[in-house]
Protein backbone atom coordinates (compact mmCIF):
# COMPACT_ATOMS: atom_id res chain seq x y z
CA UNK A 1 0.00 0.00 0.00
CA UNK A 2 1.15 3.38 -0.64
CA UNK A 3 2.16 6.00 1.86
CA UNK A 4 -1.20 8.06 2.36
CA UNK A 5 -1.39 12.03 0.74
CA UNK A 6 -2.76 14.72 2.89
CA UNK A 7 -5.81 16.26 0.77
CA UNK A 8 -6.90 20.12 2.46
CA UNK A 9 -10.68 20.72 1.35
CA UNK A 10 -11.98 24.34 2.32
CA UNK A 11 -15.81 25.12 2.71
CA UNK A 12 -15.81 21.54 3.71
CA UNK A 13 -19.64 21.85 5.04
CA UNK A 14 -20.54 23.42 1.78
CA UNK A 15 -22.80 22.44 -1.06
CA UNK A 16 -19.64 21.34 -3.65
CA UNK A 17 -17.97 19.24 -0.65
CA UNK A 18 -20.29 17.34 0.47
CA UNK A 19 -19.77 15.77 -3.56
CA UNK A 20 -16.35 16.20 -3.23
CA UNK A 21 -15.25 14.91 -0.13
CA UNK A 22 -16.52 11.72 -0.60
CA UNK A 23 -15.57 11.12 -4.01
CA UNK A 24 -12.25 12.23 -3.28
CA UNK A 25 -12.44 9.60 0.07
CA UNK A 26 -13.54 6.73 -2.57
CA UNK A 27 -10.95 7.12 -4.60
CA UNK A 28 -11.98 8.99 -7.50
CA UNK A 29 -9.21 11.77 -7.44
CA UNK A 30 -5.81 10.13 -7.02
CA UNK A 31 -6.74 6.12 -7.63
CA UNK A 32 -7.89 3.28 -5.91
CA UNK A 33 -4.53 2.43 -4.24
CA UNK A 34 -3.75 6.02 -3.09
CA UNK A 35 -4.76 6.69 1.02
CA UNK A 36 -5.50 9.82 1.82
CA UNK A 37 -5.73 12.28 5.04
CA UNK A 38 -8.63 14.47 4.76
CA UNK A 39 -8.05 17.78 5.89
CA UNK A 40 -11.36 20.29 6.18
CA UNK A 41 -11.41 23.86 6.99
CA UNK A 42 -14.72 25.55 8.04
CA UNK A 43 -15.27 28.92 9.29
CA UNK A 44 -16.28 28.40 13.16
CA UNK A 45 -19.95 28.86 12.96
CA UNK A 46 -19.96 25.73 10.02
CA UNK A 47 -17.78 23.51 12.30
CA UNK A 48 -20.61 21.58 13.68
CA UNK A 49 -22.09 20.98 10.36
CA UNK A 50 -18.35 19.70 9.24
CA UNK A 51 -18.79 17.37 12.36
CA UNK A 52 -22.21 15.70 10.61
CA UNK A 53 -19.99 15.40 7.52
CA UNK A 54 -17.37 13.51 9.20
CA UNK A 55 -19.77 11.27 10.74
CA UNK A 56 -21.22 10.40 7.07
CA UNK A 57 -17.43 10.09 5.80
CA UNK A 58 -16.97 7.27 8.62
CA UNK A 59 -20.13 6.00 8.27
CA UNK A 60 -19.22 5.31 4.53
CA UNK A 61 -16.23 3.04 5.83
CA UNK A 62 -13.79 4.00 2.90
CA UNK A 63 -10.69 1.76 2.53
CA UNK A 64 -8.76 4.55 1.42
CA UNK A 65 -8.90 6.82 4.40
CA UNK A 66 -6.37 6.76 7.22
CA UNK A 67 -7.69 10.00 9.43
CA UNK A 68 -10.01 12.99 9.22
CA UNK A 69 -9.50 16.28 10.67
CA UNK A 70 -11.74 18.75 11.12
CA UNK A 71 -10.43 22.82 11.66
CA UNK A 72 -10.74 26.09 11.66
CA UNK A 73 -8.09 26.66 11.95
CA UNK A 74 -6.15 27.26 7.88
CA UNK A 75 -2.89 26.33 9.92
CA UNK A 76 -3.91 23.21 11.21
CA UNK A 77 -5.71 22.15 7.74
CA UNK A 78 -2.87 23.33 5.68
CA UNK A 79 -0.16 20.97 7.68
CA UNK A 80 1.88 18.98 5.08
CA UNK A 81 -1.03 18.84 2.35
CA UNK A 82 0.06 17.95 -0.69
CA UNK A 83 -2.94 18.82 -2.86
CA UNK A 84 -5.34 21.83 -1.12
CA UNK A 85 -8.46 22.42 -2.75
CA UNK A 86 -10.12 25.91 -1.82
CA UNK A 87 -13.54 25.70 -2.12
CA UNK A 88 -14.71 28.17 0.53
CA UNK A 89 -15.24 31.83 -0.34
CA UNK A 90 -17.60 34.41 0.56
CA UNK A 91 -20.29 34.86 -1.79
CA UNK A 92 -21.96 38.21 -2.80
CA UNK A 93 -24.89 39.36 -0.31
CA UNK A 94 -27.16 41.87 -0.59
CA UNK A 95 -26.28 45.43 -1.43
CA UNK A 96 -22.43 43.95 -1.86
CA UNK A 97 -21.18 45.87 -4.58
CA UNK A 98 -18.28 43.60 -7.14
CA UNK A 99 -15.33 45.40 -5.67
CA UNK A 100 -16.66 44.28 -2.04
CA UNK A 101 -17.05 41.00 -3.12
CA UNK A 102 -13.14 40.61 -4.67
CA UNK A 103 -11.95 42.63 -1.23
CA UNK A 104 -13.89 39.82 1.40
CA UNK A 105 -12.51 37.33 -0.56
CA UNK A 106 -8.74 38.87 -1.09
CA UNK A 107 -9.10 38.90 2.94
CA UNK A 108 -9.89 34.94 2.70
CA UNK A 109 -7.31 34.17 -0.03
CA UNK A 110 -4.60 35.97 1.43
CA UNK A 111 -4.73 34.07 4.84
CA UNK A 112 -5.09 31.05 3.08
CA UNK A 113 -2.29 31.85 1.15
CA UNK A 114 -0.05 32.39 4.02
CA UNK A 115 -1.00 29.62 5.67
CA UNK A 116 -0.42 27.38 2.90
CA UNK A 117 3.26 29.14 2.21
CA UNK A 118 4.25 28.53 6.27
CA UNK A 119 2.43 24.90 6.79
CA UNK A 120 2.13 23.04 3.24
CA UNK A 121 4.30 19.90 1.47
CA UNK A 122 6.73 22.50 -0.55
CA UNK A 123 5.19 20.42 -3.61
CA UNK A 124 1.79 21.16 -2.70
CA UNK A 125 -0.63 21.61 -5.49
CA UNK A 126 -3.43 23.91 -5.63
CA UNK A 127 -6.54 24.38 -7.05
CA UNK A 128 -9.29 27.33 -6.22
CA UNK A 129 -12.96 26.52 -6.91
CA UNK A 130 -14.30 29.45 -5.01
CA UNK A 131 -15.49 32.55 -6.71
CA UNK A 132 -14.14 34.66 -7.80
CA UNK A 133 -11.31 32.10 -8.76
CA UNK A 134 -9.15 33.39 -11.00
CA UNK A 135 -8.40 36.67 -8.81
CA UNK A 136 -8.56 34.10 -5.87
CA UNK A 137 -5.79 31.92 -6.54
CA UNK A 138 -3.47 35.44 -7.51
CA UNK A 139 -4.60 37.06 -3.72
CA UNK A 140 -3.17 33.55 -2.37
CA UNK A 141 -0.30 32.94 -4.29
CA UNK A 142 1.14 36.33 -3.83
CA UNK A 143 0.80 35.84 0.12
CA UNK A 144 3.12 32.40 -0.19
CA UNK A 145 6.33 33.43 -1.38
CA UNK A 146 8.11 30.23 -0.65
CA UNK A 147 6.29 28.33 -3.05
CA UNK A 148 6.15 28.52 -6.79
CA UNK A 149 2.93 30.23 -8.37
CA UNK A 150 2.89 27.66 -10.70
CA UNK A 151 1.79 25.68 -7.81
CA UNK A 152 -1.29 27.64 -8.12
CA UNK A 153 -4.16 27.26 -10.23
CA UNK A 154 -8.05 27.96 -10.30
CA UNK A 155 -10.97 25.57 -11.94
CA UNK A 156 -12.26 26.27 -15.61
CA UNK A 157 -12.41 22.82 -16.25
CA UNK A 158 -16.50 22.82 -15.75
CA UNK A 159 -16.69 25.63 -18.15
CA UNK A 160 -14.20 22.68 -20.12
CA UNK A 161 -16.25 19.84 -19.48
CA UNK A 162 -19.88 21.76 -20.11
CA UNK A 163 -18.61 22.82 -23.43
CA UNK A 164 -17.46 19.58 -24.16
CA UNK A 165 -20.86 18.20 -23.20
CA UNK A 166 -22.70 20.89 -25.44
CA UNK A 167 -20.43 20.12 -28.79
CA UNK A 168 -21.22 16.59 -28.24
CA UNK A 169 -24.83 16.61 -28.11
CA UNK A 170 -24.41 19.37 -31.02
CA UNK A 171 -22.63 17.20 -33.32
CA UNK A 172 -24.60 13.39 -31.94
CA UNK A 173 -21.22 12.78 -30.51
CA UNK A 174 -20.22 11.56 -27.53
CA UNK A 175 -17.49 13.68 -25.34
CA UNK A 176 -15.02 11.30 -25.78
CA UNK A 177 -15.06 12.12 -29.30
CA UNK A 178 -14.45 15.40 -28.61
CA UNK A 179 -10.71 16.47 -28.66
CA UNK A 180 -8.84 19.96 -28.35
CA UNK A 181 -11.42 22.14 -26.81
CA UNK A 182 -10.07 25.09 -24.50
CA UNK A 183 -11.57 27.56 -22.40
CA UNK A 184 -9.55 30.71 -22.61
CA UNK A 185 -9.21 33.45 -19.45
CA UNK A 186 -11.64 34.31 -16.31
CA UNK A 187 -14.04 31.78 -15.21
CA UNK A 188 -16.78 34.04 -15.27
CA UNK A 189 -19.49 35.20 -18.14
CA UNK A 190 -16.29 36.53 -20.26
CA UNK A 191 -14.89 33.16 -20.47
CA UNK A 192 -13.92 32.18 -24.02
CA UNK A 193 -14.94 28.43 -25.15
CA UNK A 194 -13.04 28.17 -28.47
CA UNK A 195 -13.66 25.51 -30.66
CA UNK A 196 -11.11 26.30 -33.44
CA UNK A 197 -9.18 23.70 -32.43
CA UNK A 198 -11.62 21.40 -31.75
CA UNK A 199 -11.69 17.93 -33.36
CA UNK A 200 -15.13 15.82 -33.12
CA UNK A 201 -14.81 11.87 -33.71
CA UNK A 202 -11.68 13.22 -36.38
CA UNK A 203 -13.49 15.98 -38.24
CA UNK A 204 -12.57 19.57 -37.43
CA UNK A 205 -15.35 21.32 -35.24
CA UNK A 206 -16.20 23.98 -37.05
CA UNK A 207 -17.11 21.58 -40.31
CA UNK A 208 -19.61 19.95 -38.61
CA UNK A 209 -21.56 23.06 -36.86
CA UNK A 210 -22.56 26.53 -38.05
CA UNK A 211 -20.67 29.32 -36.86
CA UNK A 212 -23.75 31.23 -36.19
CA UNK A 213 -24.75 28.13 -33.61
CA UNK A 214 -21.23 28.90 -32.26
CA UNK A 215 -21.01 32.60 -31.88
CA UNK A 216 -24.73 33.30 -30.65
CA UNK A 217 -25.81 29.80 -28.85
CA UNK A 218 -22.49 27.82 -28.16
CA UNK A 219 -20.18 30.75 -26.68
CA UNK A 220 -22.99 32.27 -24.54
CA UNK A 221 -24.44 28.99 -22.89
CA UNK A 222 -21.06 28.05 -21.80
CA UNK A 223 -20.62 31.33 -20.07
CA UNK A 224 -24.32 31.39 -18.86
CA UNK A 225 -24.56 28.03 -18.20
CA UNK A 226 -23.93 28.29 -13.92
CA UNK A 227 -27.04 30.81 -14.27
CA UNK A 228 -29.21 28.44 -15.67
CA UNK A 229 -28.23 25.70 -13.52
CA UNK A 230 -29.37 27.97 -10.65
CA UNK A 231 -32.50 28.82 -12.12
CA UNK A 232 -33.03 25.34 -12.50
CA UNK A 233 -32.33 23.68 -9.59
CA UNK A 234 -32.69 26.55 -7.17
CA UNK A 235 -28.94 25.95 -6.10
CA UNK A 236 -25.81 26.73 -7.88
CA UNK A 237 -23.92 23.38 -9.66
CA UNK A 238 -22.58 21.73 -6.69
CA UNK A 239 -21.85 17.89 -8.15
CA UNK A 240 -20.32 18.81 -11.07
CA UNK A 241 -18.40 21.19 -9.65
CA UNK A 242 -17.01 18.52 -7.67
CA UNK A 243 -16.22 16.34 -10.34
CA UNK A 244 -14.49 18.73 -12.25
CA UNK A 245 -12.59 19.53 -9.49
CA UNK A 246 -11.57 15.88 -9.16
CA UNK A 247 -10.40 15.91 -13.28
CA UNK A 248 -8.27 19.04 -13.02
CA UNK A 249 -6.84 17.64 -9.96
CA UNK A 250 -6.43 14.02 -11.24
CA UNK A 251 -5.25 15.25 -14.88
CA UNK A 252 -2.38 17.47 -12.96
CA UNK A 253 -1.02 14.52 -10.88
CA UNK A 254 -1.47 11.53 -12.75
CA UNK A 255 -1.70 13.05 -16.53
CA UNK A 256 -4.00 13.96 -18.86
CA UNK A 257 -5.72 12.47 -21.98
CA UNK A 258 -4.93 15.17 -24.24
CA UNK A 259 -6.10 19.02 -23.88
CA UNK A 260 -7.34 20.46 -21.21
CA UNK A 261 -8.19 23.67 -19.79
CA UNK A 262 -6.56 25.10 -16.50
CA UNK A 263 -6.22 28.62 -15.01
CA UNK A 264 -2.82 29.20 -14.29
CA UNK A 265 0.17 31.79 -14.12
CA UNK A 266 -0.19 33.71 -17.23
CA UNK A 267 3.67 33.58 -18.53
CA UNK A 268 3.20 35.62 -21.45
CA UNK A 269 2.30 32.41 -24.19
CA UNK A 270 -0.37 34.20 -26.60
CA UNK A 271 0.13 37.52 -25.71
CA UNK A 272 -1.04 37.09 -21.84
CA UNK A 273 1.53 39.28 -19.88
CA UNK A 274 2.24 37.73 -16.78
CA UNK A 275 0.39 39.28 -13.47
CA UNK A 276 -3.09 37.39 -13.84
CA UNK A 277 -4.15 34.01 -13.52
CA UNK A 278 -5.65 32.37 -16.95
CA UNK A 279 -6.82 29.51 -18.56
CA UNK A 280 -4.96 28.35 -21.14
CA UNK A 281 -4.54 25.00 -23.24
CA UNK A 282 -2.59 22.61 -21.19
CA UNK A 283 -1.32 19.29 -21.35
CA UNK A 284 -0.16 17.26 -17.95
CA UNK A 285 2.59 14.74 -17.70
CA UNK A 286 4.34 13.62 -14.39
CA UNK A 287 2.74 15.98 -12.18
CA UNK A 288 3.12 18.87 -14.27
CA UNK A 289 1.31 20.81 -16.74
CA UNK A 290 2.77 22.36 -19.64
CA UNK A 291 0.58 25.19 -22.09
CA UNK A 292 0.42 23.99 -25.51
CA UNK A 293 2.15 26.49 -27.55
CA UNK A 294 1.69 27.50 -31.18
CA UNK A 295 -1.94 27.73 -31.99
CA UNK A 296 -3.01 29.65 -34.39
CA UNK A 297 -5.40 32.32 -33.27
CA UNK A 298 -7.54 34.35 -35.48
CA UNK A 299 -9.03 38.22 -34.90
CA UNK A 300 -12.35 36.72 -33.41
CA UNK A 301 -10.67 34.39 -30.94
CA UNK A 302 -8.13 37.41 -30.07
CA UNK A 303 -10.90 39.83 -29.51
CA UNK A 304 -12.09 37.27 -27.46
CA UNK A 305 -9.20 36.64 -25.28
CA UNK A 306 -8.26 40.40 -24.84
CA UNK A 307 -11.94 41.03 -23.37
CA UNK A 308 -11.43 38.06 -20.52
CA UNK A 309 -7.76 39.33 -19.76
CA UNK A 310 -8.98 42.71 -19.41
CA UNK A 311 -11.41 41.73 -17.12
CA UNK A 312 -8.86 40.01 -15.20
CA UNK A 313 -6.39 42.77 -15.18
CA UNK A 314 -9.81 44.86 -13.29
CA UNK A 315 -10.12 42.46 -10.77
CA UNK A 316 -6.50 42.59 -10.07
CA UNK A 317 -6.47 46.40 -10.28
CA UNK A 318 -9.13 46.13 -7.56
CA UNK A 319 -7.24 44.02 -5.08
CA UNK A 320 -3.65 45.29 -5.99
CA UNK A 321 -3.22 46.60 -2.52
CA UNK A 322 -3.84 42.80 -0.76
CA UNK A 323 -1.44 41.73 -2.86
CA UNK A 324 1.75 41.74 -0.43
P1 LIG B 1 -21.53 26.93 -0.19
O1 LIG B 1 -21.94 28.30 0.24
O2 LIG B 1 -22.51 25.81 -0.13
O3 LIG B 1 -20.26 26.47 0.66
C1 LIG B 1 -19.17 27.30 0.90
C2 LIG B 1 -18.63 26.94 2.27
O4 LIG B 1 -17.43 27.68 2.46
C3 LIG B 1 -19.57 27.28 3.40
O5 LIG B 1 -19.80 26.12 4.19
C4 LIG B 1 -18.80 28.37 4.18
O6 LIG B 1 -19.01 28.27 5.58
C5 LIG B 1 -17.36 28.02 3.80
N1 LIG B 1 -16.41 29.12 3.97
C6 LIG B 1 -16.62 30.44 3.80
N2 LIG B 1 -15.50 31.13 4.10
C7 LIG B 1 -14.58 30.24 4.47
C8 LIG B 1 -13.24 30.34 4.92
N3 LIG B 1 -12.65 31.51 5.07
N4 LIG B 1 -12.58 29.20 5.23
C9 LIG B 1 -13.18 28.00 5.11
N5 LIG B 1 -14.44 27.84 4.71
C10 LIG B 1 -15.14 28.95 4.39
O7 LIG B 1 -20.94 27.10 -1.65
P2 LIG B 1 -20.63 26.00 -2.77
O8 LIG B 1 -21.85 25.78 -3.59
O9 LIG B 1 -19.98 24.83 -2.15
O10 LIG B 1 -19.60 26.83 -3.69
C11 LIG B 1 -18.33 27.18 -3.19
C12 LIG B 1 -17.65 28.16 -4.11
O11 LIG B 1 -17.45 27.59 -5.41
C13 LIG B 1 -18.43 29.45 -4.36
O12 LIG B 1 -17.53 30.55 -4.27
C14 LIG B 1 -18.91 29.30 -5.79
O13 LIG B 1 -19.12 30.55 -6.40
C15 LIG B 1 -17.76 28.55 -6.40
N6 LIG B 1 -17.98 27.87 -7.67
C16 LIG B 1 -16.95 27.85 -8.56
C17 LIG B 1 -17.02 27.16 -9.75
C18 LIG B 1 -15.87 27.13 -10.71
O14 LIG B 1 -16.05 26.56 -11.80
N7 LIG B 1 -14.69 27.69 -10.43
C19 LIG B 1 -18.27 26.45 -10.14
C20 LIG B 1 -19.16 26.14 -9.00
C21 LIG B 1 -19.24 27.20 -7.93
O15 LIG B 1 -20.18 28.16 -8.33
Amino acid sequence: MKDPVRIAITGAAGNISYSLAFRIASGDMLGKDQPVILQLLEITPALEALNGVVMELNDCAFPLVQDIVATDDANVAFKDADYALLVGARPRGPGMERKDLLEANAAIFSVQGKALNDNASRDVKVLVVGNPANTNALIASCNAPDLDPGQFTAMTRLDHNRALAQLAQKTGKHVTDVEGMIIWGNHSATQYPDIAHCKVAGTPAAELVERDWYENTFIPDVQQRGAAIIKARGASSAASAASSAIDHMRDWALGSNGIVSMAIPADGSYGIEPGIIYSYPVVCQNGAYEIVQGLELDDFSKQKMKATEDELRQERAAVEHLLG
